[in-house]
């Protein structure tokens, strides 16, 4: 069997964990975890790419150093590196250095000095009271770990855009069998929340087509847990449940229903039946035995007296009123942008020239982008200063001469220092069109503390957006602790905005937030967040949440025409 694109990602992954704790190049940890996050994202498999005969070096964060060790990869089902550092460091260490207190450093002294391998290794130091003996260890720390320790470890929820690459090429794959007809994903995968548990697909077949079976043989399949006629459950071998159901056309859409969910929402519209004297379930609508609804979705919504809800607003929030009431929000589409307000060129820790981002941007048939490379803080990002920000102006008055129809506006994304004053001179941020702020450092401070710090950041009335508002990194860095309430109150005070980044790393508001920071009547950004060409795609990813979060084109400021934008962006 072929190595597949998550086993290589986890490769990457450990690599990276096992690198950071021996105290490695930060630069080569960030770069094995980026190639992770790209393999993971593509949407065939490297073994397949590289039968093709394609250039890996040309992907986005992998050049052709990594493209020869994912070559060997393939070749070997090995990864020599990986092998190597685990010879000198053993492989649990890296899932350690993410429990609450530690980081690679204390991990590698943990290891040096009590000898902890793994997590009960740990659990006896913290018993024993041995940790607290090691310097910069205290009570604290124990405690904590001591907590974390006790709590079971959460079932793994998988990125959106994970599972979409795994989920597109399994459609692909059911949908060529003979016989087969519809083959849909429902579950929280349609509703297009940010993880998934697991997917749920549904189809229909002609008799003896078997989908099951030819699910069962699909070459990512790890194991399968279940395998009967109308339904079959494999696990993949990244770690995805996958659960098939076939389902007889009279009835398709209420499957389709039943399995969206969410069981919140369907359990709203079985109370809407029942008070008609009506049963909803997966196989129809029914008066009594007789079936009155069943062969799709929008028939269903129909004859119990609602407006068809998108699935992306399927979650109890308010929805089902509405619908009733035929006031549903009217929500934004990738179609409705016109721009992208938050992009990285090679300025900074982009990886394309400007002229190349902006060619790409033109390409999509957006009217214009902003150009938001790092403030000088940043120093890993190679943040710019005021002296090469203001070349950078320079190339993009030249490079706005030439362009017709188009527009690149000058930002920068300014760091937040940990007073919530900003990185750059007023002087300096007064030149340009936009600027996006965010905090980059300083997690830890207080939620009293953190609330103020970015508070204090939009009273500097140069800023017009803050970025990532919650600074989380999904299934990797919790969000920072910071009252949204009051940050959204302070926004719509002072004319700011909050941004959507639609990083499927971040996605960041979440969908709740957005949904909040439109009730407090904000305006929000969707933006990509691009450090290449390809990051442009990932606007649909923002898109998703954008409307999980209500959001209509009104509410998000990229939707507007340039000369509407720059109104809005003046404070
Ligand atoms: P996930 O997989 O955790 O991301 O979330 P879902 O929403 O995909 O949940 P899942 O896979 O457990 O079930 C898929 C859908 O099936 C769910 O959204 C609604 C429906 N469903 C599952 N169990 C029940 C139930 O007990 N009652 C009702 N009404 N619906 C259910
Ligand atoms: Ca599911
Ligand atoms: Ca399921």
């Amino acid at each position: 069997m072929p190595v597949q694109n998550a086993e290589i990602a986890a490769m990457f992954d450990q690599a990276a964990e096992l690198l950071e704790i021996k105290g490695d190049n930060p630069f080569r940890v960030r770069a094995y975890r980026r190639a992770a996050r790209e393999i993971e994202r593509l949407p065939r498999s490297v073994s397949t790419l590289l039968k093709t005969g394609e250039d890996l070096a040309e992907l986005p964060g992998i050049g052709k150093d990594l493209a020869g060790k994912i070559a060997a990869i393939v070749a070997s089902k090995k990864f020599d590196l990986l092998e190597q550092l685990k010879r000198e460091l053993p492989g649990e260490l890296g899932e350690i250095a993410t429990l609450p207190g530690l980081g690679p450093k204390r991990v590698k002294l943990l290891y040096d000095e009590l000898g902890v391998r793994s997590r009960d290794d740990l659990r006896r130091a913290v018993k024993s009271g041995r940790l607290r003996e090691l310097h910069g260890f205290g009570a604290k720390t124990e405690q904590n770990l001591a907590a974390a320790l006790a709590k079971p470890q959460a079932p793994t929820r998988f990125k959106l855009a994970v599972a979409e690459a795994e989920a597109d090429a399994l459609v692909a794959y059911l949908s060529a069998a003979k016989g087969v007809g519809r083959v849909v994903v429902a579950g929280s995968y349609r509703r297009r929340r940010d993880t998934v548990g697991d997917l749920d697909i549904l189809v229909t077949a002609r008799a003896g087509a078997a989908p099951g079976d030819r699910l069962a043989a699909y070459e990512n399949v790890a194991s399968v847990p279940a395998h009967g006629p109308s339904r079959t459950t494999v696990v993949l071998r990244s770690g995805l449940q996958v659960d098939l159901r076939a389902v007889p056309e009279a009835s398709y859409g209420a499957a389709l229903m039943y399995f969206t969910g969410s069981k919140a929402h369907n359990v709203a519209l079985r109370g809407l039946a029942s008070a008609r004297g009506w049963k909803l379930n997966e196989y129809g609508l029914f008066d009594g035995k007789r079936r009155i609804a069943g062969r799709s979705e929008d028939e269903i919504y129909r004859k119990l007296g609602l407006a068809v809800v998108p699935p992306e607003l399927r979650e109890d929030r308010g929805e089902v009123a509405l619908a009733k009431a035929d006031r549903l929000p009217q929500l934004v589409a990738l179609s409705d942008m016109r721009g992208d307000l938050h992009v990285h060129t090679d300025w900074s820790d982009g990886h394309a020239p400007l002229a190349e981002m902006v060619a790409a941007a033109k390409a999509r048939g957006y009217a214009y982008i902003a150009i938001t490379d790092h403030s000088r803080r940043v120093t890993v990002a190679h943040g710019l200063d005021p002296a090469r920000l203001a070349r950078q102006i320079d190339q993009i008055d030249r490079l706005n001469a030439k362009l017709e129809g188009f527009t690149v506006l000058k930002g920068i994304e300014v760091d937040i220092l940990a007073d919530g004053h900003l990185d750059l001179p007023d002087s300096v941020l007064g030149r340009l069109d936009l600027v996006v702020a965010a905090v980059h450092s300083r997690f830890d401070l207080s939620r009293t503390e953190q609330t103020e710090r970015i508070i204090r950041a939009m009273d500097n009335r140069h800023v017009s957006i803050v970025a990532h508002p919650t600074g989380r990194l999904i299934g990797e860095r919790e969000p920072y602790a910071v009252d949204l309430e009051k940050v959204f109150a302070a926004a719509h005070q002072r004319g700011c905005h909050m941004e959507l980044n639609a990083d499927p790393d971040r996605l960041d508001l979440a969908d709740v937030n957005v949904q909040a920071a439109k009730a407090a009547g904000i305006k929000l950004a969707i933006s990509t967040d691009s450090h290449s060409t390809a990051g442009f795609a990932n606007m649909r990813f923002g898109i998703d949440q954008a409307r999980r979060g209500w959001l209509s084109p009104a509410d998000v400021i990229n939707t507007r025409s340039l000369a509407k934008l720059k109104q809005l962006l003046k404070r």
